[in-house]
């Protein structure tokens, strides 16, 4: 099996604008060429993505245009399926969830398991969220949680929170940690994976089993002494040494079905030291995946 890449240039969904640019600035920067060398193949795809401005209508932020751009990843990645690609997407903003959340959820049902590793639980409902960015949704939307059925694309299949890890959470909303509990969705502080990152990703592995699974990097899940180029750095996070070890267990799982990298933002890196860092990231993500995808 070969990859498919897509690039979603999405920034409606979070506060800070930049995220638009990380597909085309990674292509720039080598991206398909290490894809390439790894054995990806065919041409990139970009979603469709709404070209306006940021603005709130009602409790949230654009949410016309942002289920616009999920609907179109939705179709991009259900395609991938049908032709026997694995989809790697690159971000955008972490709303594109709810578009290959749904893509997923339809192929997969209810078994789907989600590896979320991020600074966030991306679990506000339309009814719990402050900021109205709609980034800060997409689990709650692929759950069924939301009041709007407008934000939820697939009506099939709920995704169970006892079926999400979210790895290197600790900015999380008080209403967050009440749906979190309530719903059984596992947190993994960033202490826990500190200090034993292979024990870690080797109980979350079992736990998984062999049910297909999302894996989902947010770069803020980095501390924000290693990265500040994403849109919302938060401290205390893990280092790059403990992502690529997250990443190597669960890339090199046969049931992962999808991989994405979202929310890295550019204009934060100017002499583009975080882009290559982030490269050789997704460098050992193409290895791993090309390492048992069936040919
Ligand atoms: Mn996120």
């Amino acid at each position: 099996m070969k990859l498919q890449l897509i690039g979603v240039p999405s920034m409606l969904g979070c506060p800070n604008p930049g995220t638009e640019y990380a597909f085309a600035t990674l292509m720039t920067e080598g991206l398909a060429e290490k894809a390439y060398f790894q054995g990806v193949t065919g041409q990139a795809l970009t979603a469709d993505v709404p070209r306006v401005p940021r603005q709130r209508t009602g409790v949230l932020y654009n949410p016309e245009e942002v289920m616009a751009s999920c609907r179109s990843l939705d179709r991009m990645v259900t395609g991938a399926f049908e032709e026997g690609l694995f989809p790697f997407v690159i971000g955008g903003d972490h709303s594109l969830a709810i578009g290959s959340l749904a893509a997923c959820l339809r192929r997969y049902g209810p078994e789907l398991c989600v590896l979320w590793i991020d600074a966030h639980t991306d679990i506000n409902t339309d009814k719990t969220t402050v900021t109205g960015n709609i980034h800060g949704i997409p689990l709650a939307s692929a759950m069924g949680l939301c009041s709007d059925p407008s934000l939820r694309i697939c009506h099939e299949y709920a995704l169970k929170g006892e079926n999400i890890f979210v790895l290197g959470g600790r900015s999380i909303d008080p209403p967050e940690q009440e749906i979190c509990r309530k719903e059984g969705v596992h947190l993994i502080s960033p202490q826990q994976i500190r200090s034993d990152p292979e024990g870690i990703a080797r109980q979350v592995a079992e736990q998984v089993g062999d049910r297909p699974l999302y894996i989902s990097f947010d770069t803020d899940v980095l501390d924000a002494k290693h990265f500040t180029a994403t849109g919302l750095p938060v401290p205390d996070g893990i280092g790059w040494d403990e992502s690529r070890i997250l990443l190597e267990q669960f890339c090199g799982m046969k049931n992962t079905v999808y991989f994405d990298c979202v929310e890295f933002c550019p204009p934060a890196d100017p002499d583009k030291s975080a882009c290559r860092k982030l490269l050789q990231l997704l460098d050992t993500v193409f290895s791993t995946l090309s390492g048992h995808l069936e040919p």
